[in-house]
């Protein structure tokens, strides 16, 4: 019997949701997604287990097929239809924890960019971290930035990107955000992104996961020092 991860791990990647759901056809009245990580919290295993060996491990075999050309777009939807159930069962657990309030941090994936599974996983774990987020979701423009910025003095910008075309747009939304509130702190992240890259538009930092984005942010925005 696959374990509890391995069976996440493979319904995200069929796209099978919950027991209602009829993907694959047939599966109609088998656990999905939702209830295996149910389950698997229920077990006593971590939400960051659940994620790390169930849910991204399915998405990443997602994403090897995909560009291996063996899925298509569509594929990919339904899997990340699947993915976004996934998390949005195991957000109890991450945001349910006492936390002291960090200050406001504002989301967005940038102009030209749908993509938004690793933005919400980011926004989702930071709220467990205690940050207050505020999400603009996707395909942002620099004025949307800088308009959320002006309205939350001294909250931090995370600025996500996951095609190496869209990337280029932090430049010009972190110079947009600098015009008008120079002291904004400004992560950024997103598969193509990297430190040096991170460095060269001018960003405050750069972090591959949420958990390096928490670590970051302990160092940049000590508690109680901003927002
Ligand atoms: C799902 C997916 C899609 C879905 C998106 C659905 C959705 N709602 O998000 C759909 C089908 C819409 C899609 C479309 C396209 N996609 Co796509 N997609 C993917 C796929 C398979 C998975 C991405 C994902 O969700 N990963 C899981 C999440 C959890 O990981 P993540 O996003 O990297 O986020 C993590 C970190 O990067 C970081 N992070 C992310 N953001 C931020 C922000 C901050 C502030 C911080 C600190 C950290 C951080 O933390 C996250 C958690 O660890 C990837 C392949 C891959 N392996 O990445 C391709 C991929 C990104 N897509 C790709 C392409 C080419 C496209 C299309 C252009 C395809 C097409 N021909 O139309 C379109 C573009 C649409 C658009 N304009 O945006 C390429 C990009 C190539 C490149 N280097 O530019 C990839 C790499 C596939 C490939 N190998 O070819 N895609």
């Amino acid at each position: 019997m696959a374990s509890v991860f391995d069976q996440i791990a493979a319904c995200v990647e069929q796209g099978k949701t919950d027991a209602a759901t009829n993907i694959p056809a047939g599966s109609r009245g088998q656990p999905g997604v939702v209830e295996l990580v149910a389950t698997a919290l229920g077990a006593g295993e971590s939400p960051e287990a659940v994620l790390k060996h169930g849910l991204l491990a399915g998405m990443q075999v997602v994403g090897r097929k995909f560009a291996a050309n063996e899925v298509f777009i569509p594929e990919v939807l339904i899997s990340a239809r699947a993915m976004r159930a996934g998390l949005g069962a195991l957000r109890p657990a991450f945001t349910g924890r006492p936390m002291p309030q960090r200050g406001v941090f504002v989301i967005g994936t940038v102009r030209g960019d749908m993509h938004d599974i690793g933005k919400n996983l980011v926004g989702m774990i930071l709220e467990g971290a205690g940050w207050q987020v505020v999400d603009l979701g996707i395909d942002c423009a620099a004025d949307a930035f800088t308009a959320a910025v002006q309205q939350r003095p001294g909250c931090v910008v995370g600025l996500s990107a996951l095609l190496t075309t869209t990337m280029l747009h932090m430049r010009d939304t972190i110079a947009a955000i600098r015009a008008s509130s120079p002291d904004t702190v400004i992560l950024v992240g997103g598969a193509p992104v990297s430190a040096a890259f991170a460095e060269e538009i001018g960003a405050s930092g750069y972090a591959a996961d949420p958990v390096a984005a928490i670590e970051l942010l302990d160092r940049l925005v000590p508690a109680g020092g901003h927002a």
